[in-house]
């Protein structure tokens, strides 16, 4: 009997061991976002077929799944599934450059006009999946599934109370706007660069061009046929499908997970860094902590939450201010403005070297 005990304590153990090991796994696979990420996406519509280019990132998974959906009704619907579609589609994906897909649309789809045709890429990694499409400004944006979040925290008061917000699905891009991009803005337009465009400290290609007033970030938006996040989008995009936590993450902050103040670890930039040069949260998107404290649509009004609607809040209707969200890379460690829930706020014709912007983009109705 005694041995038979000691072999059921040691099977005990052994059992305990091996769950605190998967809570473990489990607690690490979530803490590095596990997301599948596309990179360098770019659509080719030439001699009756569409052609897809990609780069597939490796941040964990397996067996990557990449499909294709198109829609013929301008967006609103991506109910095609192609079928005269060749490359590297379909399942077991291997991560790398420079992929290709090739979809004969003109069989598919006889009449139809190949630029009537906006693609959708997929990709799933056995834990998330992820839904990409590219915008007018070419660039990259993921879809933020429709559905309730929790907005607000208990941290601050004008972050309380915590309440429920449903959003409609909505697209918003997979990092802040760089310098590149706002080039090609200011090459088709005229619009006259912003503060700091020259400032060495900030105007490499791939920063995220900062100096912008509100008026200029809604130009941009308004250009590339988008519009700036609204208060609620940004948050429940930056919470990336988690729950209560205080960074996209968890509820710690390193330096490994965002460019703040000073360097160590992954953060190397005093000022700001190339944009995705941190792993993304759980919707595939980046930066939305730290880097640059981007503009959202919305008046900014303390006590906002109080009354504010549980369904698409736009935000009140006048106000002196806008929303600033995220924080940058001149706030400190302790900072309150790097949490996902935190409101700050500014006069919309402010310039800073730490104020940029993302875009969003809504399903057409
Ligand atoms: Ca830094
Ligand atoms: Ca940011």
């Amino acid at each position: 009997m005694f041995s038979i005990r000691g072999i059921t304590s040691i099977r005990l153990k052994k059992y305990l061991l091996l769950t605190v090991f998967n809570l473990l796994f489990l607690f690490i696979l979530s803490a590095y976002s596990n997301v599948p990420v596309i990179r360098n996406m770019q659509i080719q519509r030439e001699s009756g077929n569409i052609k897809i280019i990609y780069d597939l990132d490796n941040y964990g998974g397996s067996n990557f799944q990449i499909f294709v959906t198109a829609s013929i009704d301008g967006g609103r619907t991506y109910d095609v599934s192609p079928v005269s579609i060749t490359g590297e589609v379909g399942e077991n994906i291997e991560p790398g450059t420079g992929k290709e897909i090739l979809w004969n649309a003109s069989i598919d789809l006889p009449g139809v006009p190949l630029e009537d045709i906006k693609i959708r890429l997929n990709v799933n990694n056995g834990y998330t999946q992820l839904t990409y499409i590219i915008g007018n400004d070419n660039a990259l944006m993921v879809l933020i599934p429709a559905g309730e979040f929790q907005m607000g925290s208990e941290n601050s008061e004008n972050e309380m109370p915590v309440h429920t917000v449903y959003l409609d699905d909505f697209y918003m891009d997979v990092h802040e706007v760089t310098n590149a991009q706002y080039q090609e803005f200011l090459n088709a337009t005229g619009h006259e660069p912003p503060e700091y465009w020259n400032d060495p400290r900030f105007n490499a290609p791939d920063q995220p061009v900062v100096g912008v007033t509100w008026y200029d970030a809604v130009a941009y938006c308004q250009w590339a046929g988008k519009r700036l996040p609204t208060e609620a989008e940004w948050e429940k995009a930056a919470r990336g499908g988690l729950v209560g936590y205080k960074y996209p993450w968890g509820d710690t902050l390193t330096r490994d997970n965002a460019n703040y103040v000073g360097t160590g670890g992954t953060d190397i930039w005093n000022d700001t860094s190339p944009v995705r040069s941190f792993a993304p949260n759980g919707y595939g998107l980046f930066d939305m902590i730290g880097n640059v404290y981007e503009w959202c649509l919305d008046y900014y009004d303390y006590n906002y939450y109080s009354n504010s609607p549980g369904y698409n809040p736009m935000g009140p209707e006048e106000g002196n201010t806008r929303v600033l969200r995220g924080g940058s890379c001149y706030d400190g460690y302790l900072s309150d403005y790097l949490r996902v829930a935190s409101r700050f706020n500014y006069y919309p014709e402010t310039t800073n070297g730490i104020i940029g912007f993302r875009c969003v983009m809504d399903i057409p109705e």
